[in-house]
């Protein structure tokens, strides 16, 4: 079988063309804050949960063209987005030493507002159809530095289920690799949006202004060391009170860096403060619920596969008429073989 039927990835080369897919993570253990702007290097190591929803699909055709051409859910790429993915193929190109521009298709399908970074499964994508399509190295490893390069959290995104992020020193020492997590931990992650609007400040900015202003920075990130190794103790026994109130706890002394930077980056808002109290609730009601929060006021419930229906229900109604969403641990980024036909 195998002789008759050559590697997907030989395959795309041929055509200089690779379509990839790619799932969001969410950390459980935060990246916040860089030691190198230029080389995406963070100043902590992070861990993470690859999710099940909100795919983003990205095609990458060589072309014979003078420019490259990005097209984002349908419409010509503009501005920051534009300017960030068309540094990216550089980096590529110049790491094939290869100077054909590209054709850029992405599908995104995370509703507009979820509250879920499409950065990074925006960048695995485009990191595993590029690296094809230029016939660049493929295994995980190299394909996680390269998508490090185009958001830090894409790095994570390569892998499903858990990964954590080494922060390293340099290029090549910075990488996600998959995390063991025991069989019975059977995690949900229930997002709860409570304000789908645009963010007043980039994560970008916000962790610049963090590391550069905060007092409460260098303590939570020592602290945050501590939590990764209690984090990967707690995944390798199927702990999920243990993981839940690691998370909780880091995430929350990241918002605390952030509400003390100056001037002070806030994220969290009256109604993201409605739905941590139902979760509060929940959990003196006996049930596993624990919450994380990003670059936004929305919120994410950890909780057990059997109470997500349930913890669904209470924050829905916590959440004000905001979305709510169920996801689960899903799969790592790959290509698909649909340009070999
Ligand atoms: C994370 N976040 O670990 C953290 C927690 C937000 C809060 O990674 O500047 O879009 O492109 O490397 O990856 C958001 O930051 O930032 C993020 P860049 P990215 O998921």
């Amino acid at each position: 079988m195998r002789s008759e039927q050559p590697t997907t990835l030989v395959r795309e080369h041929q055509t200089g063309t690779a379509t990839a897919v790619a799932h969001p993570n969410i950390a459980l253990i935060k990246y916040w804050g860089k030691s190198d702007e230029r080389l995406f290097l963070p100043r902590t190591d992070s861990l993470s949960m690859t999710l099940d929803i909100f795919p983003t699909t990205t095609r990458v055709q060589l072309t014979a063209g003078t420019q490259d051409t990005i097209t984002f859910n349908g419409a010509p790429a503009t501005g920051e987005a534009e300017r960030r993915i068309n540094a990216f193929l550089e980096l590529v190109r110049e790491r094939a030493g290869r100077t054909e521009r590209a054709v850029v298709d992405t599908e995104n399908t995370v509703p507009t507002g979820a509250g879920l970074a499409s950065s990074a499964s925006g960048f695995a994508a485009l990191a595993v159809a590029a690296a094809a399509a230029y016939g660049l190295d493929d295994d995980p490893r190299s394909l996680s530095r390269l998508a490090r390069r185009g958001s830090g959290s894409a790095s994570r995104s390569v892998y499903g289920d858990f990964a954590v992020w080494h922060a390293g020193t340099d290029d090549l020492s910075s990488y996600a690799e998959p995390v063991d997590a025991a069989a019975g931990l059977d995690p949900a992650l229930v997002v709860a949006v409570v304000n789908a609007g645009p963010k007043e400040v980039s994560s970008r900015e916000a962790m610049r202004r963090t590391v550069d202003t905060s007092p409460l920075y260098e303590p939570w990130a020592l602290s945050s060391t501590d939590d990764l190794t209690d984090m990967r103790a707690a995944l390798g026994r199927g702990d999920l009170a243990a993981v839940g109130e690691i998370a909780e706890r880091n995430a929350l002394g990241m918002h605390a860096t952030m509400l003390a930077a100056r001037p002070a980056v806030r994220y969290i808002s009256p109604a993201s403060l409605t739905v941590l109290d139902s979760v509060l609730q929940l959990r003196r009601s006996g049930v596993l619920a624990y919450v994380t929060m990003d670059a936004g006021p929305n919120v994410k419930v950890l909780c057990r596969r059997v109470d997500a229906d349930r913890v669904a229900e209470t924050v829905r109604a916590a959440a004000s008429g905001g979305a709510v969403h169920i996801a689960r641990p899903g799969p790592g980024a790959r290509l698909l073989d649909e340009d070999t036909r």
